[in-house]
């Protein structure tokens, strides 16, 4: 038996076996490998770290596109950087109100790779007409464009190799610059209990931009060492002060089912746990 092994931290590993492999090989720019396990279904995981399995993605996806799209209340622009497999664009689709999603990816093998062998992720995304797909560097894409967005999405890895970029000031500055005055920017932070300076990190180069910059939280299996933490940032102060009922018209307006998020789940998500808390201070 193969065994996955992921080293997050120099001290902490994962262990997934790998019960069958579909693809291992070097994209040109990350080290791509998609197997099947027997707990989390097919996993994709980029230079040694899992991204995303077919079991439990639906709990990052949900979170990082109804939170801040059902907070905006009127989002019908959504810009996407990463997300390759597409699990992204796919929850964003389902939104009504939603009539242009941009999607800036930089490596297109990931994109390929993901349709032939986890097509259960975009579940059709990349045949939607309101996609746009765009295979482009993120951090340059936000600094050149003149299209604007009401929410942006950062899907992307942690901050090594291709993805280390977009955690950095100067992107956040370009992310601003693509928004609508009243946008939310949302990003992947890590998993605060192993890599707390990604939200450290994250917070004080955010600040600077926006008027409310904070977090919410989630818990996906496969990030191992507890909750994930989700960047927020906006200049509308009333967008993470928005009540479950306001919250819930909305979900009920937009007229889907979920499988993690509900209402009640995206307003506890701002709820801190102090350890998380004490990060911002
Ligand atoms: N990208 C986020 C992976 C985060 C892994 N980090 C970690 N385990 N701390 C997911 C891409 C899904 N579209």
């Amino acid at each position: 038996m193969e065994w996955f092994e992921e080293a997050l931290h120099p001290s902490l590993t994962q262990r997934l076996s790998m019960d069958r492999i579909l693809f291992r090989e070097k994209t040109d720019l990350q080290d791509l490998v998609i197997f099947d396990n027997r707990i989390f279904g097919r996993v994709l995981a980029l230079d040694g770290i899992v991204q995303t399995t077919e079991g439990d993605e639906f709990i990052y996806h949900e979170m990082l596109s109804h939170v801040p799209i059902l907070a905006h209340g009127a989002a019908s622009r959504v810009l996407i950087i990463g997300g390759g497999d597409g699990g992204m664009a796919r929850e964003v689709l389902k939104h009504p109100s939603v009539s242009a999603v941009t999607m800036v990816e930089i490596d297109p093998s990931v994109i390929e790779l993901c349709r032939t062998h986890l097509p259960s992720i975009s579940a059709g995304a990349f045949d939607d007409p309101r996609l746009d797909l765009v295979i482009y560097d993120g951090a340059a894409f936000v600094e050149e464009t003149n299209d604007r967005w009401d929410v942006i999405i950062i899907d992307s890895t942690d901050p090594l190799g291709p993805g280390e970029v977009l955690f950095s000031e100067r992107f956040y500055r370009g992310c601003k610059r693509c928004l609508v005055p009243s946008g939310i920017l949302v990003t992947q932070n890590g998993v605060p209990f192993v890599q707390d300076q990604q939200v450290t990190n994250s917070y004080r180069r955010l600040t600077p931009h926006f008027a409310d910059v904070w977090f919410f939280v989630a818990t996906v299996p496969t990030y191992q060492g507890g909750q994930m933490a989700f960047g927020w940032a906006t200049d509308e102060i009333a967008h993470r002060a928005t009540s479950t009922h306001a919250i819930a018209k909305r979900f009920q307006t937009a007229g889907f089912e979920t499988r993690y998020y509900t209402p009640e789940v995206h307003v506890a998500g701002f709820a801190l746990p102090a350890y998380i808390k004490i990060l911002l201070a």
